[in-house]
This record gives structure tokens, C-alpha cells and sequence, in this order.
């Protein structure tokens, strides 16, 4: 199959890229490097060296491997976007290609708005020019956990029966996101709902939880494979910090409570749900939603996880629950539905059974490239960016 990964050069979609192309499919990245100069504006970088976009792809071919194409461009750009659909002609295309951090949104007007239109707008091209240049081709779209929310209420995969005033109708399941990050992916979802109905368009929207890991099949093949790792503050996620600070000596950083409840998945997991939607397409017209994530834990769970890990290997990290910098229910139900992609056959990764002291080890062995100044957060959901924030200062 021809298969359009949009964002491939980024911490999913390079190992979903070679993944792809391993198993046969006719793979072609599209990236900006948007994601490498949003890490020069705060002075991040990912803990794990990584090489640039064409070096990684002529290694791979070296390696002997199926070729990959490459188009470098922003899909906010509508001229770029039909020129990669016609001289591509994808049938499955894999969208990734979004900011995807919720604090970054959060720093200022200008992070909002770069965040929304950048997703937004990238979104928009994308479905017309699968209207105009591909009819037939189906997209699957990183959508995300967050767009729920943390409702009193058992969360179901994207719709939900409503009975009201004794009449009933199956319905979005409502929305209620807590960053202007989490509210871009509301938005290209109902954009995507809509043009399913009205002109016929296949899609999937994988609603996904936070992804944890560094290694794949492919990218384990050569160093100079690997994908990006993010730690600091604005762009890291919560199992892939905890570790790093883990690694350095640095108390793990807990916000607030630690009840903050989420889905988490496997980085192998993620390429393994994306193959299963691409290789049972939905119908024309068919808009389907699937919650992709293996199991549900709290912050402070996980935490104590690494800690307890890190003890196993003679390390003695402390957990510092720490003033929480965002805005939400640190105490709260959480029951989310995901069946569809363990009907289609995903064989989860659990943790449970992954060496989360492999992980810490992995980690270890950057350590000297941790950037300490970028662990604390320098930021709140309520003012922004924290200017004044002083290395180790805390809010
Ligand atoms: P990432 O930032 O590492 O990769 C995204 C890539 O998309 C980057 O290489 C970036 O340069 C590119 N990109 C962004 N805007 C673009 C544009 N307008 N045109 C072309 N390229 C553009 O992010 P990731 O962690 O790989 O996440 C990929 C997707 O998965 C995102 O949509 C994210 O919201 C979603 N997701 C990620 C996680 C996670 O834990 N990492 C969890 C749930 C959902
Ligand atoms: N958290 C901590 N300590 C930290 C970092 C995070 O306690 O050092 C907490 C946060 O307060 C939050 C939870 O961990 O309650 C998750 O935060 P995160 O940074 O790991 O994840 P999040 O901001 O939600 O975003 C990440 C990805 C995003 C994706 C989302 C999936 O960056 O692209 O959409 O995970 S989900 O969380 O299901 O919405």
C-alpha cells in the first residue's frame, strides 16, 4: 500500500515510518522541521541524539532496506500539500504532523494561536485535498485521550448513547479538553466527523494516551535510527520524565497530588494500532474512533513504578510531589473503554512486563545531555511562561 506519513520525522512518526516500510508498504514521510526549530526556541533537545531526516533515510537504505521518500514542506501550506498527493497518490495516509504539547499551547496568546492554526488549518488541507486528489484513501489521525477529559462518567470510544426527554440518539461523546493543545484535537475532530458525513470521506481518529518507551524493532537496528526522546518541561511526558530524572539523580516530579489518572501505551504499541487501522479500512463515509491505549494509571503510580525500578538497580531516586503547574482534577474517576483495537487483534506491551530498569538504563547512558535547567517547570496554565524562572527554581 502507498502509505503518506505525515510528521515522520518526528518521536512516533519515524519509528511508524520504518515499521511501514518493513513490512512492505510503499512509505513516504512529510515534515516540516517545525518540531526541531520549536526545540530551538526553548532550548530543548532530545536526550537521545538523532540525525537529520535524509541522514536517517540513507542509512536505512545502506541497511539495505526498502526506500523511503521524503517531502519537506508544511502541510499549512496548500500548494505543498497537492503537490505531495499528486505526485504521491497515497492510499492511507498517517497523520502525526501536529504540536502536540499541551504546555507549549499554554505559554502565551501567540503559542495558542501557532498551536491552533498549525493543527487546525494543517488538518483542513489535508481532508481537501483528499477530497480533490484522493477520494479513495482513508486517514488515520492522531487524535487524543486528553479531547475527553476526566468526566464523572465511564468514557466511551468517541460516541455515546444519549436518551433525552424520551427520545435517544448515538452521539459524540462530549468534549472537554484542558489545553489549548488538548482543544485543537476537539476541533479536527468534529472537522474530520463533518466531511466523513458530507463528502464521503474514510477516517479513523486514534483518540491515544501517553506514549512511553524509545525502542522498535526497526530503530534498534542502528544507533543512528533512533528516535527523538523529549525530558524537559514543555515537551516531555510524564513516564519518559520520571525516568531521566530517575537517571540523573533528580527527584521525580510529581504534580500536585499524583491522582491525575491516564491511559498510557507502549511506543511498539502505537505503530502495531496504526498498522491494524490502516489494514482494516473503514467504510466510505465511515468516521470511527478508537481509544488507543493499553492500561490506565495514576501519575503518582507511576512514579513510585520508576522509583521502584531505579531501586532494583542499586539507585535511590526520591518522588517530590511539586505545585501542580496546570489546571486539572488531581483527584478524580477514570474509566475509559478501549476494546476496538484489541478486537482487530493488538498484542499490548504492558508494563508490567517491560524492564522499566532497560528503559532507565537506556536513558542512563545520555545522562550527561540532561539539561537539568529544563526539568522543574518554567511555566503555568494561569500566566505562561515564567521568565524569571532561575535554574532548579520551582512555582
Ligand atoms: P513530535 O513533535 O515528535 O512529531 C510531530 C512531527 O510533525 C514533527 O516532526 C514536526 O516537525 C511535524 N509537524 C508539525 N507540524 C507540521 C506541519 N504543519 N507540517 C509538516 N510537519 C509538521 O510528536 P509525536 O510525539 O511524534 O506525536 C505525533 C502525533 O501523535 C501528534 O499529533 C500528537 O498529538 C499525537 N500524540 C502523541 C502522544 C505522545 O505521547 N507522544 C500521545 C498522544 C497523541
Ligand atoms: N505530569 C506530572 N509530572 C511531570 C509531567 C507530567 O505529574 O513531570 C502529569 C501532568 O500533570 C498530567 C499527566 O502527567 O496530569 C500527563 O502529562 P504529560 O505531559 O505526560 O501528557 P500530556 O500533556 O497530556 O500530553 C501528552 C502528549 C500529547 C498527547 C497526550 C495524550 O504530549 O501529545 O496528546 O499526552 S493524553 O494525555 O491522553 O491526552
Amino acid at each position: 500500500m502507498k502509505i503518506l506519513v505525515l510528521g515522520g520525522d518526528g518521536y512516533l512518526g519515524w519509528p511508524t515510518s520504518l515499521h511501514l516500510a518493513e513490512r512492505g508498504h510503499d512509505v513516504a514521510i512529510v515534515d516540516s522541521f517545525h518540531r526541531r526549530l520549536w526545540d530551538h526556541e526553548l532550548g530543548a533537545d532530545s536526550l537521545i541524539p538523532i540525525l537529520t531526516l535524509q541522514d536517517r533515510v540513507a542509512l536505512w537504505e545502506r541497511l539495505g532496506k526498502r526506500p523511503i521518500r521524503t517531502f519537506v514542506g508544511d502541510i499549512t501550506d496548500w500548494e505543498f500539500v497537492g503537490h505531495v498527493f499528486t505526485s504521491f497518490r497515497p492510499e492511507s495516509i498517517v497523520h502525526y504532523a501536529e504540536h502536540r504539547s499541551a504546555p507549549f499551547s499554554m505559554l502565551s496568546r501567540r503559542h495558542a494561536v501557532v498551536t491552533q492554526v498549525n493543527n487546525v488549518v494543517g488538518t483542513l488541507n489535508i481532508l481537501f485535498a483528499m477530497r480533490d486528489l484522493a477520494p479513495e484513501s482513508h486517514l488515520v489521525k492522531l487524535g487524543t485521550m486528553g479531547e475527553y477529559g476526566t468526566p464523572n462518567i465511564d468514557i466511551e470510544e468517541g460516541f455515546i448513547e444519549i436518551h433525552h426527554n424520551g427520545r435517544s440518539d448515538v452521539l459524540p461523546y462530549p468534549k472537554r479538553a484542558s489545553s489549548f493543545y488538548h482543544l485543537s484535537k476537539v476541533h479536527d475532530s468534529n472537522n474530520i466527523e463533518f466531511v466523513c458525513r458530507a463528502w464521503g470521506i474514510r477516517s479513523t481518529d486514534l483518540n491515544q494516551g501517553v506514549v512511553y518507551g524509545v525502542h522498535t524493532e526497526e530503530t534498534s537496528l542502528d544507533t543512528g535510527l533512533s528516535t527523538r526522546f523529549d525530558y524537559d518541561d514543555v515537551w516531555g511526558t510524564a513516564l519518559n520524565r520520571f525516568c531521566v530524572e530517575a537517571a540523573i539523580d533528580h527527584p521525580i516530579t510529581v504534580y500536585g497530588k499524583g491522582g491525575q489518572t491516564r491511559g498510557f501505551l507502549d511506543i511498539r504499541d502505537t505503530l502495531q494500532c496504526v498498522e491494524l487501522a490502516i489494514l482494516n479500512p473503514p467504510a466510505e463515509g465511515e468516521y470511527r474512533v478508537f481509544n488507543q491505549f493499553t492500561e490506565q494509571f495514576s501519575v503518582q503510580d507511576l512514579a513510585e513504578k520508576v522509583r521502584d525500578g531505579a531501586e532494583k538497580i542499586g539507585w535511590n531516586p526520591i518522588i517530590e510531589n511539586i505545585a501542580n503547574p496546570r489546571v486539572e482534577m488531581e483527584e478524580h474517576y477514570y474509566n475509559a473503554r478501549h476494546t476496538k483495537l484489541m478486537d482487530l487483534g493488538l498484542q499490548p506491551h504492558y508494563l508490567s512486563e517491560t524492564l522499566i530498569d532497560g528503559l532507565l538504563e537506556t536513558v542512563k547512558a545520555h545522562g550527561g545531555r540532561v539539561n537539568k535547567r529544563l526539568l522543574y517547570p518554567r511555566h503555568n496554565w494561569k500566566q505562561g511562561l515564567l521568565e524569571d524562572v532561575e535554574p532548579g527554581d520551582r512555582l
